[in-house]
């Protein structure tokens, strides 16, 4: 499989975190764990003005807390996202699988689940009046010398 020599691709991706307090007098779809305080999901997606990563990214590995009876759980499909509830907070792991012509190994990230309120005095009152807590980085992948059938894909969006 050629190469394209001296060229690289990168794309930049969002990893973030949602959270919630559950609310005990409403009547959950789904009964709520005992002890579960919060409501919480996890997300690897394109950024709002950015190109869709379905080009590129195939599969995402969530690792959950060992705590969690199934903590490996394996999105192929996009929405890239977990979705559970609980009541503390842990590094969630993940690996992030490309399309095959990209020639690029899985990639390891690892993202901290914010179930409280952080920041300064006033982000924290408004992560609480909204009842979400946020926790967003962008990253980027770097596709080195890809393909030459990856790089037509990559440059056709
Ligand atoms: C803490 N070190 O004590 C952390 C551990 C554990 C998270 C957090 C529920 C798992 C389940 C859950 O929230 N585990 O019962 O399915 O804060």
């Amino acid at each position: 499989n050629k190469r394209v020599k001296n060229t690289r691709v990168s794309r930049p991706f969002i990893i973030g975190s949602q959270a919630w307090n559950l609310d005990p007098t409403t009547t959950p779809t789904t009964p709520i764990p005992e002890g579960h305080t919060k409501g919480w999901r996890v997300y690897v997606k394109a950024l709002d003005s950015g190109p869709s990563l379905d080009t590129w990214l195939k599969k995402v590995q969530f690792k959950l807390h060992m705590t969690y009876a199934d903590p490996s759980r394996t999105i192929e499909a996009p929405p890239f996202q977990i979705q559970e509830t609980g009541y503390g907070e842990f590094d969630i792991e993940m690996r992030l699988y490309f399309d095959s012509s990209s020639g690029e190994k899985a990639q390891y990230r690892s993202h901290r689940l914010r179930l409280e309120p952080y920041g300064s005095e006033e982000q924290q009152k408004l992560q609480r009046d909204a009842n979400m807590v946020t926790s967003e980085t962008c990253e980027i992948v770097e596709f080195n010398e890809p393909s030459h059938e990856f790089f037509a894909k990559m440059t056709a969006e």
